[in-house]
């Protein structure tokens, strides 16, 4: 396939860009953290969503390195900010489920983090939940060594895989992240404001976070507030922006 082709370049010819999307304080408002999301900057075919080209890299198996170069980056970017003095804002990247299989990865974490500085907490990594399920046993061994690195780790997608919650229960996470879609009806769908209300009450039993994913009105947005999520995400706040955005914005504000 073409794009297959093109994928191979891509990364040599510094094509992919990493954007990024704030995860705000519920009751303030305020950013408490970004997600790096990654883009692909195709010289024909503009700016491909990483649902289009992540399932054929996982299936070429480029998405090894392409995943090094996110974890990279992203630590580049968050020492750069805290070098033109920003805000010390978290930042989350995601992680695919090849790069939980890699023997190489908690290796790849700890060099990222030393060489630009990273402390502990200042990282999450997201996974979802049927890459943690794959191999429960090894994906708790390497979410103990990356936590061991103060990382902190979020179930991404949560509720649309099948994680039993006895295997929940045994990884050493720190946050939820509620799929959009069962934010997006929450307000009409009683099924959906149920799973909901039921996901938020679960992680506060397990002494979890959640992120709610998806928020695009102040309906759902004080839905989710009430029931006490206390960080969301979605267009309501903002948009994954290019790194270069935020930097603008942040030196307006200053
Ligand atoms: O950015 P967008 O909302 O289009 O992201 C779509 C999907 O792509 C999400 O499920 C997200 O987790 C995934 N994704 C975005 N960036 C990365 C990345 O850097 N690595 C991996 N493995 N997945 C990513
Ligand atoms: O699976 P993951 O959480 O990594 O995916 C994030 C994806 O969700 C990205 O593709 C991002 O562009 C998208 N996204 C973020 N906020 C919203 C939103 O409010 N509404 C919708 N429909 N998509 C969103
Ligand atoms: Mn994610
Ligand atoms: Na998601």
């Amino acid at each position: 396939m073409e794009l297959e082709r093109d994928l191979r370049g891509a990364l040599a010819a510094g094509q992919y860009e990493l954007h990024y999307q704030p995860q705000v304080c519920a009751k303030s408002g305020a950013v408490r953290g970004v997600e790096a999301l990654i883009r692909w900057r195709h010289p024909e075919r503009g700016l491909v969503p990483p649902l289009t080209f992540i399932p054929i890299a996982e299936e070429t198996g480029a998405i090894e390195a392409i995943g090094a170069w996110v974890l990279e980056e992203a630590c580049r970017q968050k020492a750069a900010w805290r070098a033109a003095g920003m805000p010390a804002l978290r930042i989350a990247v995601n992680l695919s489920a090849q790069q939980l299989r890699s023997s190489t990865l908690v290796a790849q974490v700890r060099a990222a983090m030393e060489a630009y500085g990273i402390g502990p907490g200042e990282l999450e990594l997201e996974i979802t939940e049927s890459a943690a399920m794959e191999d429960p046993e090894r994906a708790i061994g390497r979410l103990e060594a990356l936590r061991g690195l103060g990382v902190e780790l979020a179930i991404d997608d949560f509720g649309t895989g099948y994680s039993s919650l006895a295997y929940l229960k045994m990884l050493p996470i720190d946050t939820l992240k509620l799929d959009r879609a069962f934010v997006r009806d929450i307000e009409t769908d009683e099924n959906d404001a149920a799973i909901s209300a039921a996901t938020l009450a679960l992680a506060r039993n397990l002494g979890l976070k959640v992120v709610a994913e998806g928020v695009e009105n102040e309906a759902q947005r004080e839905f989710l507030s009430r029931h006490g999520c206390e960080l969301l995400q979605g267009y309501l706040f903002g948009r994954p922006e290019p790194a270069a955005v935020w930097t603008e914005r942040w030196q307006a504000a200053a």
